[in-house]
């Protein structure tokens, strides 16, 4: 039976090879792991021609070329930008993506988690009850506030019904043109504009590719609606680091065109100990948790499409490469 190869780095290997062990338990599983951004060159991987399938997070890069008979690449989680940042990725090998419902509902549990928080000013709340001052703040109803969600792809579309049922006016926005119920759509260079000056909260759920690095930056923050029933602009990020300028964003809050930021991905990661985005007041900071991959849901969901491929079933959720997502 053909082998898997386990590379992990930047997360605990060890629940993902138990978990593996315990659903294939007649297939081998080797393991591969190491801190992060590691070059594969003092990596050994012994009897490589037997490894058929990469099941991967941040693998160092050159490691995927040094396995020849390599059938397809597995994502341990919803992103792919660690793995195609590879120069050296093997050029016909698919590169498959988590879809999951697990992944997908912790996904939205973040995100209208803090829309709410950002929607009934719970920061406020929690310094009042440090200084023990009861104080209640006016409260427009959710019908009121404009929520905008950037990527209306697996986790974007869920997250958009589930913030509609809450009663948000929202919209989404994306690269091609979309039709959901009940969400306004925008896309591409032309909608943007028109989607960034409805909306207040604005949530970013966007892979990382070239065309979406940076695009969180002071320019587009300018452009949110500040004097809606909130009376100010809000940013969620939980998509990736590299679409976000720190700087830009404590510009904003500095200035006022952003008045709180909840962000869960950073540019540099684990986030600087001297960063100012910890101790800012109005920022909410998580150590890229919003979805975390959990091996006893995503494990399952691998092997059921190792098991496929092994059919002759074409594998499900392969990446565009040139798209980047
Ligand atoms: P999908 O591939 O399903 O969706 C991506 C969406 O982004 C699509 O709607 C796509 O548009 C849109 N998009 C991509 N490029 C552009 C662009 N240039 N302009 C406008 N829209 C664009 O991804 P998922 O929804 O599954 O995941 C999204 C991202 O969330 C992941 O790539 C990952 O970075 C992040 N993530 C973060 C986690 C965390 O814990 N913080 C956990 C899991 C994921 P179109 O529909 O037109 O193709
Ligand atoms: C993911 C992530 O891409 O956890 O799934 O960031």
């Amino acid at each position: 039976m053909a082998a898997i190869l386990l590379a992990i780095a930047g997360m605990d290997p060890q629940p993902w090879q138990a978990q593996f062990r315990a659903l294939a338990p007649r297939r081998e599983v080797r393991l591969w792991s190491g801190p992060a951004g590691m070059p594969a060159a003092g990596v050994t991987i012994p009897d490589r021609g037997s490894i058929a399938y990469a099941c991967v997070w941040l693998p160092p890069p050159g490691l995927l070329a040094m396995l020849p008979n390599l059938r397809a690449v597995f994502s341990l989680g919803a992103g792919v930008d660690h793995i195609l940042c590879d120069p050296a990725l093997p050029k016909h090998v698919p590169v498959v993506r988590i879809v999951d419902p697990d992944l997908t509902m912790r996904m939205t549990e973040y995100v209208v988690l803090h829309v709410l928080m950002h929607h009934r000013r719970q920061r406020r709340y929690d310094v009042q009850q440090r200084e023990h001052r009861w104080y209640e703040h006016v409260q427009p109803p959710a019908a009121e506030v404009a929520v905008g969600v950037m990527g209306l792809g697996v986790l974007g579309q869920d997250a958009v019904q589930v913030l509609r049922r809450l009663g948000f006016q929202v919209a989404g926005w994306s690269r091609m043109p979309k039709q959901i119920d009940g969400i306004e759509t925008f896309h591409g260079a032309h909608g943007f504009a028109r989607f960034l000056q409805r909306t207040e909260i604005l949530v970013c759920l966007l892979p990382a590719t070239p065309e979406t690095q940076g695009i969180l930056c002071l320019d587009i923050f300018r452009r949110l609606k500040r004097d809606g029933a909130l009376g100010g602009a809000y940013l969620i990020n939980a998509g990736r680091g590299a679409l976000q300028v720190d700087g830009d964003i404590l510009a904003a809050l500095e200035e006022g065109s952003l008045s709180g930021a909840t962000l869960d991905v950073f540019p540099a990661e684990p986030l600087p100990p001297t960063s100012a985005l910890w101790d800012h007041p109005a920022v909410t900071v998580t150590p890229h948790c919003a979805a975390a991959s959990d091996p006893h849901a995503l494990v399952a969901n691998i092997l059921r499409q190792i098991e496929r491929h092994e059919q002759g079933v074409p594998l499900e959720h392969v990446v565009d490469r040139g798209a980047g997502y």
